[in-house]
């Protein structure tokens, strides 16, 4: 049976169709369902006063009032959301299929990923990386590497002097000279760094290169410990069947000093353009540390013997991408650096 709706029924329903925003809608809802002064509420306090028989029939209509009330808000809750919903959308939509601004991307430069290349191999192998200044003084950069003033290899390295006693480092040897001077033996580090000569531009020279030389020494080292050393270091930089070869040569602070060949690897020492046909390629300088550089820095050259090489990050970087000419890595070009 339908009962009768109760008469704030009809004044509601009229009320919740002028409303026209969310505030509107939540000052209604306070109208009729507001805790002390709502006037559902108030409908309920008037129950009290009505006899046992009238109030269970007024209590459940005006409980379905209440019920049918929340009902209506809610539902009109919802088409406001969805409506500001729409709104928002039209105004700040956006199509997610279009393609997305381009990103520039950086990377590493390729001398600096073969620097750090040899670094870790050496680093593995049991070196510890050190480093010094590039501003030197005659002292470390020829006096403490037995060679005195007026030796032809002053003359050879073509150094660029910023004063009488200070100069741009034409080899990165001065570190191995501190070190030996700060700690006693076992010695083994590694000396990756910038290194500069008076030398002009073109594709295999440069004012500024890049050097790693490195330094062992201890009680019982021997030139097979430095022969080892480098074919361990070479199999894991170029390929497990890498060969070398010591041949001799002079370098004032080493002796006996050889000049480092590794069997090509473009042509797998068959003979080729890069090795000119030889099957070796000439990689780097090495040799015992002389004892007049242990008696320097002040070692015991009766107790102590170690080996030492350098050789050049760019040229090695050259070979192992295929590069013809050093000024390529210098001048930065992105189209060129975007290769590696
Ligand atoms: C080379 C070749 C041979 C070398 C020697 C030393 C030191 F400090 F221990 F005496 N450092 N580096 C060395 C030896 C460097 O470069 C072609």
């Amino acid at each position: 049976m339908q009962r009768k709706a109760h008469p704030l029924w009809e004044a509601f329903s009229r009320h919740l169709e002028s409303v026209s925003s969310a505030d509107q809608l939540s000052d209604l809802r306070d109208e009729y369902l507001g805790r002390k002064r709502g006037l559902i509420s108030l409908e309920l306090k008037k129950l009290a006063v009505l006899s046992p028989e009238e109030r269970p029939v007024a209590g459940q209509q005006l409980n379905e009032l209440k019920q049918q009330v929340e009902q209506s808000l809610l539902k009109k809750q919802s088409q406001f959301k969805q409506q500001h919903r729409s709104e928002r959308l039209k105004t700040e939509g956006m199509d997610v299929t279009l393609p997305g601004y381009p990103f520039p991307r950086g990377g590493i430069h390729p001398l600096r990923r073969v620097w750090e290349e040899m670094e870790e191999i050496l680093v593995h192998m049991g070196f510890t990386v050190a480093s010094g200044p590039e501003v030197e003084t005659d002292y470390y950069n020829f006096e403490a590497l037995n060679i005195p003033k007026g030796h032809p290899a002053r003359d050879d390295q073509d150094t660029l002097y910023l004063s009488e006693n200070l100069l741009l480092r034409t080899h990165t040897s001065p570190v191995q000279i501190r070190t030996m001077e700060s700690q006693e033996p076992p010695i083994r580090i590694v000396v990756p760094g910038r290194v500069y000569r008076r030398d002009s531009v073109d594709a295999t020279h440069s004012p500024m290169f890049h050097q790693m030389e490195g330094l062992v020494v201890g009680e019982e080292i021997t030139l097979a410990d430095l022969k080892g050393t480098l074919e361990v270091f070479f199999r894991a930089l170029f390929s497990e069947d890498t060969l070398v070869r010591l041949r001799p040569s002079y370098f004032p602070f080493v002796e006996p000093g050889a000049e480092v060949d590794i069997s090509c690897i473009f042509c797998r020492a068959k003979g080729c353009r890069v090795c000119k046909k030889t099957g070796w390629i000439e990689i780097l300088g090495a040799g015992m540390v002389h004892p007049k550089v242990f008696e320097m820095v002040g070692y015991d050259p009766e107790r102590y013997t170690g080996f030492a090489w350098g050789m050049g990050i760019d040229r090695i970087a050259l070979l192992k991408y295929q590069v013809n000419d050093l000024r390529l890595f210098f001048e930065n070009d992105v189209r060129f650096l975007r290769q590696f």
